[in-house]
Protein backbone atom coordinates (compact mmCIF):
# COMPACT_ATOMS: atom_id res chain seq x y z
CA UNK A 1 0.00 0.00 0.00
CA UNK A 2 1.34 4.11 -1.17
CA UNK A 3 1.74 5.29 2.35
CA UNK A 4 1.80 9.15 1.96
CA UNK A 5 4.68 10.67 4.45
CA UNK A 6 4.02 14.12 5.69
CA UNK A 7 6.32 16.71 4.77
CA UNK A 8 6.80 19.56 7.05
CA UNK A 9 7.88 22.67 5.03
CA UNK A 10 7.32 25.79 6.81
CA UNK A 11 7.17 26.49 10.50
CA UNK A 12 6.13 29.54 12.54
CA UNK A 13 6.57 30.54 16.27
CA UNK A 14 3.06 32.05 16.98
CA UNK A 15 2.79 32.51 20.81
CA UNK A 16 3.81 31.64 23.98
CA UNK A 17 0.92 31.00 27.11
CA UNK A 18 1.41 31.26 30.67
CA UNK A 19 -1.56 31.20 32.03
CA UNK A 20 -4.62 29.58 30.80
CA UNK A 21 -7.16 32.33 30.57
CA UNK A 22 -4.82 33.42 27.80
CA UNK A 23 -4.73 30.61 25.52
CA UNK A 24 -6.11 31.08 21.75
CA UNK A 25 -9.14 30.02 20.62
CA UNK A 26 -9.26 26.67 19.47
CA UNK A 27 -9.04 26.72 15.57
CA UNK A 28 -6.62 24.37 13.75
CA UNK A 29 -5.79 20.73 14.59
CA UNK A 30 -2.75 20.95 17.28
CA UNK A 31 -0.31 17.97 18.51
CA UNK A 32 1.06 18.82 22.05
CA UNK A 33 4.24 17.38 23.56
CA UNK A 34 4.24 16.53 27.21
CA UNK A 35 6.87 14.82 28.70
CA UNK A 36 9.10 15.58 31.99
CA UNK A 37 11.43 18.62 31.83
CA UNK A 38 14.78 17.81 30.30
CA UNK A 39 13.53 14.60 28.44
CA UNK A 40 13.55 16.30 24.96
CA UNK A 41 10.28 17.83 23.78
CA UNK A 42 12.10 21.08 22.52
CA UNK A 43 14.97 18.83 20.31
CA UNK A 44 11.91 17.22 18.87
CA UNK A 45 10.44 19.93 17.48
CA UNK A 46 13.19 21.37 16.19
CA UNK A 47 13.89 17.72 14.52
CA UNK A 48 10.50 17.60 13.19
CA UNK A 49 10.49 20.91 11.68
CA UNK A 50 14.14 20.65 10.72
CA UNK A 51 14.61 23.98 12.35
CA UNK A 52 17.62 24.20 14.74
CA UNK A 53 16.88 27.34 16.52
CA UNK A 54 12.56 27.14 16.64
CA UNK A 55 11.99 25.99 19.91
CA UNK A 56 14.59 26.51 23.56
CA UNK A 57 16.66 23.62 24.01
CA UNK A 58 18.72 23.81 26.91
CA UNK A 59 20.21 21.19 29.28
CA UNK A 60 18.91 23.72 32.31
CA UNK A 61 15.37 21.54 33.20
CA UNK A 62 13.01 23.52 33.42
CA UNK A 63 13.88 25.94 30.60
CA UNK A 64 9.87 25.40 29.02
CA UNK A 65 7.64 26.80 31.84
CA UNK A 66 4.64 28.42 29.00
CA UNK A 67 3.12 26.82 26.33
CA UNK A 68 4.29 26.98 23.15
CA UNK A 69 2.92 27.53 20.21
CA UNK A 70 4.04 26.72 16.69
CA UNK A 71 2.48 26.89 13.09
CA UNK A 72 3.10 24.00 11.16
CA UNK A 73 3.05 24.23 6.89
CA UNK A 74 -0.12 27.20 7.96
CA UNK A 75 -2.56 24.65 8.71
CA UNK A 76 -1.80 22.73 12.03
CA UNK A 77 0.37 23.28 15.53
CA UNK A 78 2.16 21.52 17.38
CA UNK A 79 2.68 22.65 20.85
CA UNK A 80 5.02 22.48 23.34
CA UNK A 81 4.28 21.96 26.65
CA UNK A 82 6.19 22.96 30.15
CA UNK A 83 8.20 20.13 31.55
CA UNK A 84 7.10 18.42 34.79
CA UNK A 85 9.01 16.29 37.42
CA UNK A 86 11.76 18.75 37.93
CA UNK A 87 12.13 18.48 41.87
CA UNK A 88 13.96 22.03 42.43
CA UNK A 89 10.78 23.87 40.98
CA UNK A 90 8.58 25.86 44.24
CA UNK A 91 5.76 24.33 45.10
CA UNK A 92 3.63 27.67 43.76
CA UNK A 93 4.82 26.82 40.46
CA UNK A 94 4.30 23.40 40.18
CA UNK A 95 0.55 24.49 41.26
CA UNK A 96 0.60 26.87 38.20
CA UNK A 97 1.90 24.13 36.15
CA UNK A 98 -0.70 21.84 36.62
CA UNK A 99 -3.79 24.70 36.29
CA UNK A 100 -2.04 25.82 32.84
CA UNK A 101 -1.78 22.54 31.31
CA UNK A 102 -5.21 21.02 32.70
CA UNK A 103 -6.61 24.43 31.00
CA UNK A 104 -5.38 23.51 27.63
CA UNK A 105 -5.74 19.87 28.18
CA UNK A 106 -9.64 19.69 28.65
CA UNK A 107 -10.20 22.81 26.92
CA UNK A 108 -8.93 22.06 23.15
CA UNK A 109 -11.59 20.43 21.07
CA UNK A 110 -8.61 20.62 18.25
CA UNK A 111 -5.83 18.36 20.23
CA UNK A 112 -5.71 15.34 17.97
CA UNK A 113 -3.08 13.86 19.64
CA UNK A 114 -0.21 14.11 22.68
CA UNK A 115 2.91 12.66 22.07
CA UNK A 116 4.15 11.87 25.42
CA UNK A 117 8.05 11.68 25.74
CA UNK A 118 10.09 9.56 27.93
CA UNK A 119 13.55 8.91 28.62
CA UNK A 120 14.58 5.42 26.70
CA UNK A 121 17.56 5.24 29.56
CA UNK A 122 14.97 5.12 32.59
CA UNK A 123 12.01 3.17 33.42
CA UNK A 124 9.17 5.45 33.81
CA UNK A 125 8.24 7.59 37.02
CA UNK A 126 5.56 8.43 38.87
CA UNK A 127 5.12 11.31 36.96
CA UNK A 128 5.21 9.84 33.77
CA UNK A 129 2.56 7.44 34.91
CA UNK A 130 0.14 10.11 36.30
CA UNK A 131 0.50 12.18 32.80
CA UNK A 132 -0.16 9.01 30.95
CA UNK A 133 -3.06 8.21 32.75
CA UNK A 134 -4.51 11.81 32.43
CA UNK A 135 -4.25 12.03 29.17
CA UNK A 136 -5.86 8.60 28.43
CA UNK A 137 -8.68 9.20 30.86
CA UNK A 138 -9.58 12.19 28.58
CA UNK A 139 -10.28 10.25 25.77
CA UNK A 140 -7.20 11.94 23.80
CA UNK A 141 -5.08 9.76 21.52
CA UNK A 142 -1.41 9.69 23.00
CA UNK A 143 1.57 8.14 21.52
CA UNK A 144 4.69 7.53 23.50
CA UNK A 145 8.18 8.91 22.26
CA UNK A 146 11.24 6.94 23.70
CA UNK A 147 13.98 9.62 23.79
CA UNK A 148 17.70 10.08 23.36
CA UNK A 149 18.07 6.69 21.65
CA UNK A 150 21.58 7.35 21.20
CA UNK A 151 22.61 7.53 24.46
CA UNK A 152 22.25 3.31 24.55
CA UNK A 153 24.21 1.01 23.10
CA UNK A 154 22.01 -1.20 20.85
CA UNK A 155 22.24 -4.50 22.18
CA UNK A 156 19.83 -2.54 24.82
CA UNK A 157 17.22 -1.25 23.17
CA UNK A 158 14.64 -3.64 23.14
CA UNK A 159 15.07 -4.40 26.80
CA UNK A 160 14.40 -0.92 27.19
CA UNK A 161 11.56 -0.34 25.51
CA UNK A 162 9.81 -3.04 27.20
CA UNK A 163 10.32 -1.69 30.82
CA UNK A 164 8.64 1.54 29.25
CA UNK A 165 6.10 -0.49 27.34
CA UNK A 166 5.24 -2.67 30.39
CA UNK A 167 5.56 0.80 32.65
CA UNK A 168 3.39 3.45 31.15
CA UNK A 169 0.99 0.03 30.42
CA UNK A 170 0.99 0.82 26.79
CA UNK A 171 -0.86 -0.99 23.70
CA UNK A 172 0.90 0.98 21.16
CA UNK A 173 4.21 0.22 21.85
CA UNK A 174 7.09 3.53 22.33
CA UNK A 175 8.58 4.36 19.35
CA UNK A 176 12.39 4.83 20.11
CA UNK A 177 14.08 8.41 18.82
CA UNK A 178 17.12 10.51 18.65
CA UNK A 179 17.28 14.11 18.02
CA UNK A 180 20.83 13.37 17.28
CA UNK A 181 21.17 10.85 14.96
CA UNK A 182 17.11 11.64 13.44
CA UNK A 183 16.29 7.94 13.96
CA UNK A 184 12.53 6.96 14.61
CA UNK A 185 11.70 10.10 13.01
CA UNK A 186 9.81 8.58 10.18
CA UNK A 187 7.80 7.00 12.58
CA UNK A 188 6.78 10.25 14.20
CA UNK A 189 5.89 12.05 11.29
CA UNK A 190 3.75 8.68 10.32
CA UNK A 191 2.07 9.07 13.42
CA UNK A 192 1.25 12.37 13.28
CA UNK A 193 0.08 12.31 9.65
CA UNK A 194 -2.50 9.64 11.13
CA UNK A 195 -3.90 12.26 13.63
CA UNK A 196 -3.72 14.89 11.34
N1 LIG B 1 21.97 12.84 23.23
C1 LIG B 1 20.75 13.39 23.12
N2 LIG B 1 20.46 14.53 23.78
C2 LIG B 1 19.22 15.05 23.64
C3 LIG B 1 18.22 14.45 22.83
N3 LIG B 1 17.09 15.19 22.93
C4 LIG B 1 17.39 16.21 23.76
N4 LIG B 1 18.65 16.15 24.19
C5 LIG B 1 19.33 17.08 25.12
O1 LIG B 1 18.62 17.10 26.34
C6 LIG B 1 18.58 18.41 26.89
C7 LIG B 1 17.13 18.88 27.07
O2 LIG B 1 16.50 18.98 25.80
P1 LIG B 1 15.21 19.91 25.57
O3 LIG B 1 14.76 19.63 24.17
O4 LIG B 1 15.51 21.31 25.94
O5 LIG B 1 14.22 19.27 26.64
P2 LIG B 1 12.73 19.75 27.04
O6 LIG B 1 11.94 18.52 27.24
O7 LIG B 1 12.22 20.74 26.05
O8 LIG B 1 13.01 20.44 28.45
P3 LIG B 1 12.10 21.54 29.22
O9 LIG B 1 11.84 22.66 28.28
O10 LIG B 1 12.96 21.91 30.38
O11 LIG B 1 10.85 20.86 29.68
C8 LIG B 1 19.39 19.29 25.92
O12 LIG B 1 20.72 19.38 26.40
C9 LIG B 1 19.33 18.52 24.62
O13 LIG B 1 20.42 18.78 23.77
C10 LIG B 1 18.57 13.23 22.13
O14 LIG B 1 17.78 12.62 21.41
N5 LIG B 1 19.84 12.76 22.31
MG1 LIG C 1 11.60 22.67 26.28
Amino acid sequence: MFKKTMRIDSAVFTTSVFNSTELPEPALPEIAMAGRSNVGKSSLINCLTGRKGLARVSSTPGKTQSINFYLINGTWYLVDLPGYGYARVPKKEKASWSKLIEGYLTGRPTLKGVLHLVDIRHPPMESDLVMQEWVRSLGIPVLVVATKLDKISRGKRLQHLKVINAGLGLTNPAIPFSAVTGEGLADVLDALSLWL
